[in-house]
């Protein structure tokens, strides 16, 4: 990979990865809505709002591989998820194949499944349960990228990323951490890796209380260093401080899942 782009660069991943990919691919191109805070000097950044495909046409032009890490991330308003992840997701591969790029490392999430009880281990063949709009834009984007590897060639992993951060934050994040430098391997075998056609990973450390069969990206080499069980004192210590969430608490997408839930007061 010669020429990559990183949309999201302003973000909590991107941020990070402006500190770590450099090492590995000195020729990168930054993009994001809003100019990151502490931009250097000589780092090739574009603006561009996902949400306009002439704008992202403009990104991807030059480019060999895409992470794309941009997009709204959290719930939102259906008009913030619409236009931010289901508009800008299209634009962006639909740009990255007018523009011949070959790879696309996509940031799914946990969401993409998050209405999955915690007493489940799942692969990532079981069929989707979105647990917000969010997780709904996920799912979009998996669905893009399967349509684009299959129909134009493109080479697309999708990353469902857990919790990314330098540690688990709480219990629940003890199953799905992912340690920055464990993404900087997943990403590099999506660019990398000759086999990658459509692949799906778990983006998650080395977790003890996983729920998640991560054989496909060990499958392809992938060999995550963090260990979430190294700080579960901590992230006990930091469960004890929240409010018991009945509905959360029992399924792998956490408050996301409970937010606005009332599936239960429903008649049937
Ligand atoms: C995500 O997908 C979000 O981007 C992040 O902010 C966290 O909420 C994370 O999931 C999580 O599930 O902890």
């Amino acid at each position: 990979m010669s020429k990559i782009l990183v949309t999201g660069a302003a973000g909590g991943i991107g941020m990070r990865m402006r500190q770590l990919l450099p090492a590995i691919y000195p020729d990168i191109r930054w993009s994001d809505i809003r100019e990151p805070a502490d931009l250097r000097p000589g780092e090739d950044f574009m603006q561009a709002d996902l949400a306009r495909l002439d704008e992202v046409e403009a990104i991807c032009k030059g480019v060999d591989g895409i992470v794309h890490l941009g997009g709204f991330s959290v719930e939102g308003s259906w008009e913030t998820i619409l236009s931010a992840n289901i508009i800008g997701c299209r634009n962006m591969y639909e740009a990255a194949y007018r523009a011949g790029v070959k790879r696309v490392v996509f940031a799914s999430s946990n969401h993409a499944v998050g209405f999955y009880p915690r007493s489940q281990t799942i692969g990532v063949d079981v069929t989707v349960r979105p647990d917000s709009r969010y997780g709904v834009s996920k799912v979009f984007g998996e669905a893009m990228g399967a349509l684009y590897a299959d129909k134009h060639g493109l080479r697309v992993t999708c990353l469902r990323i857990g919790n990314f951060g330098d540690v688990p934050l709480d219990v629940r994040r003890l199953s799905i951490w992912l340690k920055p430098e464990d993404l900087v391997q997943l990403i590099r075998i999506g660019l990398e890796h000759p086999d990658i056609h459509f692949e799906i990973f778990y983006g998650a450390s080395d977790n003890a209380a996983t729920w998640w069969d991560n054989s496909n990206a060990y499958k392809f080499g992938y060999k995550p260093a963090g260990r979430a069980e190294d700080f579960r004192a901590q992230a006990e210590a930091a469960q004890a401080k929240l409010a018991p969430d009945p509905v959360g608490d029992k399924l792998q997408g956490g408050t996301y899942p409970s937010d606005e839930y009332d599936a239960d007061k429903r008649a049937r």
